[in-house]
């Protein structure tokens, strides 16, 4: 017998529940919310866009792109970037400030990594990375050696080290057993793959980019590949603090604003470079969600609801923003 729990924001939730709550919003605000096919995960799990939006069919209205999940332990991920969904369609439904899905369609995707997600639920908590094993030639599964097979630690690319952008640069690792594993080829991985022609297909009409990770209570921009500041260094910086003053108005939570390389670490391959480097969208952003290390990824439940709020008033601020752009 197949269950599936119902979608709340006061615990995590399976994948199976994510997605029957996913399609439950499109049969329930059908002039509203459509959930787009982008793809297949290696394991062949459906990839998926929730857009919410009340264009016509060929209207071209600008967008904004927000995903989770990147990575398989980050929890809290998925589960803010539900909870902002849920809150701009309740919204929008009910006619309260519905201005932001009415000047913007919104492309929101929370399970980026859905195999890693699983495997986070059934095997291992803390795994990080996608679930493919690499191949030698195209299609070809590669033999891998005893000590891969017994050893199963070598599986699986860090997606967020595998978009096209100065892949295999700082900060990523061409060892297949590491957690910063590049992945054989830029774009090697599906789920990357779905994002990456997603978004650029899209380039001309995305104007805001943010993908969600945690932990560490910080908003990353670009570069993430190496610690020179993009032309437009100050621009992003200002709709960034906005941001962050507006998240901190609601329940004090801090977050650090600034490029990855200047407060964490760089890193090459990651997806909002890839957003701001080749689909030339010019506000991307990485969010680093609660906490900055008490519970790390093993963030408890009672916070989903306080961190979706504070992350919602962000974003709004940043929506706001993209206006006069
Ligand atoms: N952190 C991000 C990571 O992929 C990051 C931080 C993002 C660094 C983008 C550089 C560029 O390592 C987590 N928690 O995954
Ligand atoms: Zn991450």
């Amino acid at each position: 017998v197949r269950q599936t729990e119902t979608m709340t924001w006061t615990s995590y939730h399976r994948l199976a529940t994510i997605h029957a709550w996913e399609d439950s919003l499109a049969s329930n605000y059908p002039d509203l919310v459509e959930v787009l096919d982008i793809g297949k995960s290696f394991e062949g799990r459906p990839l998926r866009v929730i857009k919410i939006s009340t264009s016509k069919t060929n209207e071209k209205k600008p967008a904004i792109w927000i995903d989770g999940g990147i990575h398989a332990r980050e929890w809290i991920s998925p589960a803010t970037v539900t909870y902002m969904a849920n809150e701009l369609i309740k919204m929008t439904a009910h006619g309260n400030n519905t201005r932001l899905v009415d000047i913007f369609d919104w492309y929101i995707n929370p399970n980026v990594n859905p195999d890693g997600y699983e495997y986070t639920w059934t095997v291992d908590r803390m795994w990080r990375k996608t679930r493919s094993t690499s191949s030698t030639k195209d299609g070809e599964p590669e033999k891998r050696s005893i000590f891969e097979q017994i050893f199963g630690c070598c599986k699986g690319t860090d997606p967020n080290r595998n978009f096209a952008h100065e892949w295999g640069g700082k900060g990523t690792s061409k060892n297949k057993c590491s957690e910063i594993y590049h992945g054989p080829k830029a774009a090697s991985e599906s789920e990357v793959k779905a994002v990456q022609n997603f978004i650029y297909e899209r380039r001309d009409t995305i104007k805001l980019f943010l993908t969600f990770h945690s932990y560490s209570q910080m908003l990353l921009l670009p570069w993430g590949y190496d610690a020179t500041r993009t032309p437009d260094h100050d621009e992003l910086m200002d709709v960034a603090n906005r941001a962050a003053k507006r998240l901190e108005s609601v329940h004090g939570t801090k977050y650090q604003v600034g490029p990855s390389p200047e407060l964490l670490y760089p890193a090459a391959g990651g997806s909002e470079d890839y957003a701001k480097g080749v689909a030339g969208i010019k506000f991307a952003y990485c969010f680093e969600l609660r906490d900055t290390g008490t519970y790390g990824f093993i963030l408890p439940a009672r916070q989903i609801i306080p961190s979706g709020q504070e992350t919602f008033e962000a974003v709004m601020s940043m929506a706001e923003d993209m206006i006069t752009y």
